[in-house]
């Protein structure tokens, strides 16, 4: 049994409505343009069902990534799974703050790294967020029955699907960096933070922790599963575009030093939103929402001295302050 159930979905604002400058609505269509070439590259239109009915979606021409492949029998269907797809894109394409691609696109322009360039890390990192959270909904985890305002994956797709989806979208991921990374040097250090912020020590392991608490939480259990659960993520984002630099400098060290703590306010926020029942592992409930706001304000305010810098107005300051309040916004 999940803990809870019918979590409701604290989405309300998307970054398109905070963020009402152009260059970010730029970046976030080249973004998903990106995201979709991926899918539709690599996961091509398949069937409908598993059953092989031909129809308008049987291919002659099995494919993979777009080349034929040689199995000796042109009656073979090898598109893929049609549902399998949908479910992936419905999850890819429903809406989010897109938090995490706008952090890379924070750091870079604090780096003067131009956007093509971070395109693919953005995406892998959205992909793998995308992940987390069709696992999470999973009855199996939080049990919920929906995401952003609609039915949660599994709700939609029936449980089987959902659980491929959350597979296939982590692994597209590191596909996608394999694919479009040019330098062989960028691509081996992204696979790297991203194997770091997936498994023992990130998302994965940090669920674990979230889900089979120790009995008596403290707050230095809070403190390490928020930061696996959700902070090394968001820290990584940032990592990920300063490992397109080879210097060390003043500047990278300080963003580095930022990035968890940027991480950990991000979940601080999440559980503060979080205002449904039975919730049992929640900063705010546990240790009290008052503490919890501390927490979220120091963290925040230590990112924002560190980051001096950047101007007032950069994108990456104001992210740091937009997740600040929404920690206080009504759901
Ligand atoms: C398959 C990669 C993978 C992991 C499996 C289920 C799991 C292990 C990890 C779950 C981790 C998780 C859901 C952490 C919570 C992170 C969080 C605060 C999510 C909400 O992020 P927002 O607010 O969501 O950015 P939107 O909807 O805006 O994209």
């Amino acid at each position: 049994m999940g803990r809870k159930k019918n979590k409701t979905p604290n989405y309300k604002a998307s970054s398109e409505g905070l963020f009402k400058d152009k260059e970010i609505q730029v970046f976030l269509d080249q973004f998903k343009v990106f995201l979709k070439k991926h899918t539709d590259r690599f996961l091509p239109l398949g069937f409908e069902n598993t059953g092989f009915k031909g129809g308008a979606a049987r291919s002659k021409e099995p494919t993979r990534g777009g080349k034929i492949i040689p199995d000796g029998d042109s009656c073979l269907p090898f598109r893929g799974h049609q549902q399998l797809r949908n479910a992936i894109e419905y999850s890819l394409f429903s809406g989010g703050k897109h938090f995490r691609p706008l952090l890379i696109l924070a750091t870079a322009r604090l780096m003067k790294i131009k956007v093509p360039l971070i395109l693919p890390w953005a995406t892998a990192i959205e992909m793998i967020h995308a992940a987390s959270l069709i696992h999470d909904d999973l009855p199996c985890m939080d049990n919920s029955a929906q995401r952003r305002g609609k039915a949660s994956c599994h709700r939609q797709f029936g449980e089987d699907i959902a659980l491929l989806a959350g597979d296939c979208l982590w692994i597209e991921a590191f596909h996608l960096i394999h694919v479009h990374t040019k330098e062989n040097k960028h691509k081996l250090k992204w696979l790297f933070l991203l194997c770091q912020a997936a498994g023992f020590q990130g998302l994965m392991g940090g669920q674990a922790l979230d889900l089979r608490p120790p009995l008596n939480p403290d707050e230095f259990y809070y403190k390490k599963m928020h930061f696996m659960k959700t902070g090394t993520l968001i820290s990584t984002c940032i990592e990920g575009v300063l490992a397109l630099r080879d210097k060390s400098t003043e500047k990278t060290k300080k963003l580095k030093t930022a990035a968890p703590l940027i991480g950990r306010a991000f979940q601080i926020s999440d559980d503060l939103q979080d205002k449904s029942e039975k919730i049992t592992s929640n900063l705010s409930c546990t240790l009290g929402r008052k503490k919890a706001y501390q927490q979220l304000n120091t963290l925040s305010n230590k990112a924002l001295q560190l980051i001096d810098f950047a101007p007032s107005f950069s994108l990456f300051k104001k992210l740091i302050i937009f997740n600040q309040k929404r920690a206080f916004a009504e759901n």
